[in-house]
């Protein structure tokens, strides 16, 4: 593959020719030599689940039709994506339980780095709880809320309360099918139960606890992580920032944050303003201290700060390729541990800091909430102490970077419409916009770089689709100044006009992956104040380039909330009809959504506009 055939952003093409010329190894590299793939594994039908196996499924029927305890490929298939959608809400929902532990330490008096940035959000939560506020200091009112945020994770019984958000249809319907999440926690753990030899083995029972379990994620753990966040850093407005390789400086610090939460972020952004770094930094001989985010620790910080974005999933390595990074500071989630390696042939230190996660070759710096701001001047006092080591000769900074207007929380999206949805329904109505994209998740070496996330948007806009997006389609939507309000010129004429009248980008940008959970809430006011489910609105959802099992959670959690969703990459489940039939048809009959998989960027955005146009026939519009 050539540097234009992996990846269709310009500086990113720059970076992979340097790492060709340098002999330096990324993930297209190790995909090649990974090719090709295991059919048994694409195909979802090999198990390890007990140590009898593995076993496999023969996918012609000429060899093995069942494992060595009976399991057939529907039971297998069923099995390992139950397992991916665990794991994924594991790693959403236990980021959220991190942020609300340091919450809870803020409201104690341990964690003094934090406070209390949004005390309407505040407020607000806690009455959703019945949390009464008469009399209470905002500290105490606080201290009731994490306790009452804490429990959802332990809980043995339902409901999750930001269940309760959703239309009371969708409500019914989840209890009518016995899919309402009791815990966060205790729906991980049943999955791994469920998937263990000998207990679950009827496909349709295990992909039923998988919708389930995925709710606990997407109305329980994302939603909580949003929510506490929001308190904890502010609610999102809208602002401009800039992304892509070219934010990174030739002249100050370069301090890269990675990963996912921004309790590291947040404290790393203020350290780099303190004065006596930056006079540090002066010594050293550099400009200044420049941060610059990747992928959804990023995402957080530009949605509250603007802090800028150097790239999103698959840029990590390239930004490092650089050879002006002087620090690559990560927490936990997407992070690749070739990072370790990489950073060796290049001046950049590789700095680890979640007790959960640690990679090769970093340097381990410790991030406990006791001493966040001090352990965060630690980290980027390293970052700058290490500039005089860049190596000019090694540098090459491309040159492209794009503005973009970002903020779009709910709440930002609701002010802009003057308070309430009523002015959107009102142009899907008329049929200005004719609905709503929710476009979505990672990268994937099978996708060359940001194309399925870019034609996807495009064709959405261009067709009166108003398009919401968080993640790495956010990034790559950004890169492709797709997030501008000049991009309305993209867009057809009506989404065009309601775009000019608001002053907003034809795409919205919504924050982080666990953000998924503020589309859910604008989702769910809209349904409401239609007086409709979720399914019953014009809108899809779409995962062009997703990867992760993260990305398996929100699909079956978007799907489960009635939103129809196109996967741009394979799932590993064709090895069972039956699972395949479930996804794609059967679960329309179940839920009043299912998924689709469409590899091709414009047919995909096909099947989103013939479904929006279906649901606004049926809504009479
Ligand atoms: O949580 S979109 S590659 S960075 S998993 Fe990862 Fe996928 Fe990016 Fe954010 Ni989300
Ligand atoms: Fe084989 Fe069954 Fe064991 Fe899986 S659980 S490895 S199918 S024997």
């Amino acid at each position: 593959q050539t540097a234009f055939e992996k990846s269709i952003d310009p500086a990113s093409q720059k970076m992979l020719e340097k790492a060709e010329n340098e002999g330096i190894e990324t993930a297209w590299d190790r995909y090649e030599k990974q090719l090709p793939q295991c059919s048994f594994g694409q195909l979802g039908i090999c198990c390890r689940n007990c140590n009898m196996g593995p076993c496999r499924i023969d996918p012609f029927g000429e060899g093995a039709e069942k494992g060595i305890c009976g399991a057939t490929a529907d039971i297998i298939v069923a099995r390992n994506l139950l397992r991916m959608i665990a794991a994924g809400a594991a790693a959403h929902s236990d980021h959220a339980r991190d942020a609300v532990l340091t919450f809870k330490k803020m409201t104690e008096g341990e964690a003094g780095s934090y406070g209390i940035k949004d005390k309407t959000k505040l407020f607000s939560l806690a009455s959703e709880y019945g949390i009464s506020l008469e009399g209470k200091s905002h500290e105490e009112v606080a201290g009731e809320l994490a306790s009452a945020l804490l429990a959802e994770f332990g809980k043995q019984e339902g409901p999750i309360q930001y269940t309760r958000r959703a239309p009371e249809a969708r409500l019914r319907l989840w209890t009518s099918l016995g899919i309402e999440p009791r815990g966060v926690d205790r729906e991980i753990v049943e999955c791994m139960h469920r998937t263990h030899i000998g207990v679950d083995n009827d496909a349709t029972h295990i992909l039923l606890h998988g919708l389930r379990t995925s709710l606990s994620d997407g109305w329980g753990g994302s939603m909580i992580a949003t929510e506490i966040q929001d308190v904890l850093f502010g609610t999102p407005e809208p602002k401009k920032s800039t992304v892509n390789l070219g934010v990174l400086s030739h002249d100050k610090v370069n301090v890269i944050i990675h990963g996912h939460e921004p309790i590291l972020s947040e404290m790393i952004v203020q350290a780099a303003e303190d004065p006596e770094l930056l006079e540090l930094a002066k010594e050293k001989g550099a400009a200044g201290i420049n941060v610059a985010g990747i992928c959804c620790t990023g995402n957080e910080t530009l949605m509250r700060h603007g802090t800028p974005i150097a790239g999103n999933f698959l840029q990590q390595e390239l930004a490092v390729v650089t050879g002006a990074v002087e620090a690559m500071i990560v927490d936990v989630q997407c992070i690749m541990p070739a990072l370790g390696n990489l950073t060796g042939c290049y001046h950049t230190k590789f700095i680890s800091t979640s007790p959960k996660a640690d990679f090769p070759g970093t340097v381990r710096m410790e991030f406990h909430e006791e001493r966040a701001y001090d352990t965060a001047r630690e980290i980027v006092r390293t970052a700058v102490e290490n500039f005089p080591n860049r190596n000019i000769e090694k540098v090459n900074i491309p040159e492209e970077k794009q503005e973009c207007m970002v903020g779009f929380s709910a709440e930002a999206i609701l002010k802009a419409l003057g308070g309430s949805p009523a002015p959107l329904i009102d142009a899907i109505a008329g049929g200005a916009v004719k609905g709503i994209g929710a476009v979505v998740g990672c990268n994937n070496v099978k996708v060359q770089h940001n194309y399925g996330h870019v034609n996807l948007v495009k064709e959405l806009i261009k067709n009166n689709v108003l398009v919401v997006t968080t993640g790495c389609n956010a990034i790559a939507c950004a890169e492709a100044g797709l997030l501008v309000p000049e991009a309305a010129a993209q867009a057809g004429d009506g989404l065009k006009g309601v775009c000019e009248a608001l002053g907003i980008p034809p795409v919205l940008h919504m924050g982080s992956c666990v953000d998924i959970s503020r589309i859910l809430v604008l989702a769910s006011a809209i349904a409401k104040s239609l007086g409709v489910d979720i399914s019953d609105l014009p809108a899809a959802g779409a995962a062009p380039e997703w990867m992760s099992e993260k990305a398996v959670s929100i699909g079956a959690y978007v799907v489960s909330s009635g939103v129809f969703t196109v996967l741009g990459t394979v799932p590993p489940v064709l090895g069972s009809q039956a699972v395949t039939a479930l996804l794609t048809k059967g679960l329309d009959n179940v839920i009043g959504a299912s998924f689709a998989v469409e590899p091709d960027p414009f047919k995909a955005a096909n099947l989103m506009l013939e479904h929006i146009e279906g649901k606004r026939k049926a809504l009479g519009l």
